[in-house]
């Protein structure tokens, strides 16, 4: 089964104008080849960072949408919104929206449903924390996460879908799994997925995030579950990026 790479950039709450046009034109020229590449700024960059990708080839995401359609939402922004600014791609279920702001299982699947009722690709977010890594519930917790999802949206539901699988003990602290471990996780996901439905399950890309650098992607993306990344901390650096892209294409 050949999955086209995914590597999507996670600015979180970084960047300036600068940023937009700096990473926007360094990705332009540089072109990385055989990979689908994928940005998701703060909300208020989509707008100048659609611009600057128009025609390119490149997509634009965003890190978060609300779980309802419009209305007394204050501060939310709705799929819609984000459609017609030109995003593809949301990310629900980060765990940053999981631990800093309460999101649960439930919501995150509403998330989900939103996102792909309004014409969206959600990138569903799963991990454990290093607590449950060591009490050995990796699997456990991230195919619950998972199957919250499944159960609302119906498996049916991954066909336009994206998985991450990041491990909380990873994220922007310089620990990254080995690709053993990534690829034992990813392994895991993907029979939970086959259980249901086979070919959705070979088709479905399964995405790896967790302090991943130019210098330990490519043994990553080499693994044969792991079909790209969900890059935060080095998105932000174009070299960087590209060198991620490039070990991903
Ligand atoms: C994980 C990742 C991007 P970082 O959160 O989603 O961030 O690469 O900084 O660990």
């Amino acid at each position: 089964m050949t999955r086209t790479p995914l590597v999507a950039g996670n600015w979180k709450m970084n960047g300036s104008l600068a940023l937009v046009r700096e990473l926007a034109g360094a990705l332009r020229d540089a072109k990385p080849e055989g990979v689908e590449v994928a940005l998701c700024p703060p909300y208020p960059y989509l707008p100048a960072l659609g611009e600057a990708l128009a025609g390119s080839g490149l997509a634009l995401g965003a890190q978060n949408l609300a779980d309802h359609a419009d209305g007394a939402f204050t501060g939310e922004v709705s799929a819609e919104m984000l459609l017609e600014f030109g995003c593809r791609f949301a990310i629900v279920g980060h765990s940053e929206r999981r631990e800093l702001y309460g999101e649960d299982d439930d919501q995150v699947a509403s998330k989900f449903l939103r996102a792909r009722e309004a014409g969206l690709t959600p990138i569903l977010c799963v991990g454990e924390t290093l607590r449950q890594r060591e009490a050995e519930e990796t699997d456990q917790v991230v195919v619950r996460q998972l199957m919250a999802v499944v159960e609302a949206a119906g498996v049916e539901a991954l066909e336009r879908a994206v998985l991450a699988y990041e491990p909380v003990w990873a994220i922007g602290t310089g620990l990254t799994a080995t690709p053993e471990q990534a690829q034992a996780v990813h392994a895991g996901l993907r029979a939970a997925v086959a259980d249901r439905d086979a070919d959705i399950a070979g088709r479905l890309r399964i995405l790896y995030g967790g302090s991943v650098k130019a210098d330990n992607a490519a043994p990553l993306f080499a693994q044969p579950d792991i079909d790209g990344g969900l890059i935060g901390g080095a998105s932000l650096k174009a070299e960087e990026f590209i060198a991620i892209c490039r070990a991903a294409g």
